[in-house]
Formats: structure tokens, C-alpha cells, sequence
């Protein structure tokens, strides 16, 4: 597959794969077929939970594809600088004893947290209602995690790679399983004219909204793995092989 975007070609936003490289390598190849020249953008969590961070990594690398961070990679980052511990559920040991590890985490590190064109942005989690320009928010973000400052702690970046329900002043709330009154998804405050591919939020399944696209379909969980084709606008998405994980 071709990583440039072609002159018949469009960009293609892939929700969460967490180590699927079995059914990244699926999606790609259906998305092949349609003999189209496609710029792949994944939107954050590559890696843990699932079965083959390290495959993911590489294929990424490998194939051109791009990619904003999620919590999960993120959260790789970290504890590989030792910065924090390995939690229970962490699948992403491969990733930390590779050969190519530090190839592996470089490229990792200088990915962005927010791409945006004329017609689309793409963010892992979401942004924040009062945010006008969320290039000017993560840029300094982007900057410290590729120069390997701990950044995990900063309260823009936790809404980047982790926002799910929110007010309209932008606050979170403490259980986003029960958010109570005034919380609602963060998509319906925002009013950008972008659509916003997006994704982290599997519980809430494919969203296709006024200008948001939710991609996460659970693939790690056992649902699917989805793109979706910005020029087009379709959706094109395969089954998990597996239950690779489970909630919790
Ligand atoms: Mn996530």
C-alpha cells in the first residue's frame, strides 16, 4: 500500500487496533483491493491489551502509516522510560524487549496528538468545548513527549487521549459509566467545522454523527476493526478473529 495520498486518492482514519495486527493486516488489504491511493491514518491506541503490539508497531512503521496518540501509547511511553509501573492487563512486554525498541519508541514519540487538514481532524479521545485552535494545545504537548518529558499528568493532554462524556464548560466526570446530569458525550459541544475522527470510546460503538466520526468498534474486545474513507465518506471495517481481551 501506498502511504501517499494520490491524486485519486483520499485518507483513510482506522479506530483503535490495541495489538490486532492480525485484523490491521485484513483492514489494509480490503482497503487494497479498492485500488484506491490511500493516506492511513490510525487514531491512537495501537498498542496494549491485545495480542501483538509489537506487529502493530512495525507494520506501522513499515507500511508509512501515520498516527496520533492514545492513552495506551502513551502510557507505553512511560513505562518504558520508567517513569510509571506496568498495570495488570499490559500486553505490550514484546514492544519493551524488542531488538528495535528504541526504534520502535522514537517513532512513537514524535507522533502527533491532533492532525488536521481543511476538512477533517483527528484526535484519539476528543477536545474540549472552549478550545479554539486545538493545534495551538497540543503542540507544546507534542513537543515535550518527544523530547521525553513527562507529560501524563498535564490536564489538556488527559482530554486529548481520554475524554468520553464532559459539561459544556469542558469539566469530566468522576465515573464516565455513570456521568450524571450536565455530562454528556463531548461531541455535543462541539462546534468546529471539522469532522472529528476519533476514537477510544468502544463501549459507545461506530458514531457517525454531524461532523464526528467514532471508529473505536471494540476490535480488541472481540466487535471490529473500522475505517472510515474521508472523501467518500464510508465506512469499511472487518471482524475480530478473536476476543483478544476483556473489559476490566
Ligand atoms: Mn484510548
Amino acid at each position: 500500500m501506498s502511504a501517499r495520498l494520490g491524486s485519486v486518492g483520499q485518507r483513510v482514519f482506522v479506530g483503535d487496533v490495541q495489538g490486532c495486527a492480525t485484523e490491521l493486516d485484513e483492514l489494509l488489504e480490503a482497503l487494497d483491493q479498492r485500488r484506491e491511493c490511500h493516506e492511513v491514518w490510525l487514531v491512537g491506541d495501537l498498542v496494549n491489551r491485545g495480542p501483538d503490539s509489537l506487529g502493530v508497531l512495525r507494520r506501522a512503521i513499515d507500511r508509512g502509516l501515520h498516527a496520533v496518540l492514545g492513552n495506551h501509547d502513551l502510557h507505553l511511553l512511560d513505562v518504558a522510560s520508567g517513569s510509571r509501573p506496568l498495570k495488570p492487563g499490559d500486553s505490550f512486554g514484546d514492544v519493551l524487549e524488542a531488538p528495535d525498541r528504541d526504534d520502535l519508541l522514537a517513532w512513537l514519540r514524535s507522533r502527533p496528538l491532533v492532525a488536521q487538514w481543511d476538512d477533517v481532524l483527528c484526535v484519539h479521545a476528543g477536545l474540549h468545548p472552549r478550545w479554539e485552535d486545538p493545534r495551538a494545545v497540543a503542540a507544546p504537548l507534542e513537543r515535550a513527549i518527544a523530547a521525553g518529558r513527562r507529560v501524563s499528568d498535564d490536564p489538556d493532554l488527559a482530554f486529548l487521549v481520554r475524554v468520553r462524556h464532559c459539561d459544556a464548560g469542558g469539566r469530566r466526570p468522576a465515573d464516565d459509566l455513570d456521568p450524571g446530569p450536565g455530562f454528556r458525550p463531548w461531541d455535543a459541544f462541539y462546534r468546529g467545522e471539522r469532522t472529528v475522527a476519533f476514537g477510544h470510546w468502544s463501549m459507545r460503538g461506530l458514531v457517525v454523527g454531524e461532523r464526528v466520526r467514532g471508529l473505536d468498534t471494540g476490535c480488541v474486545w472481540g466487535g471490529r476493526l473500522s475505517a472510515w474513507l474521508s472523501g467518500s465518506d464510508r465506512i469499511v471495517s472487518v471482524p475480530a478473529r478473536a476476543t483478544h481481551a476483556r473489559p476490566g
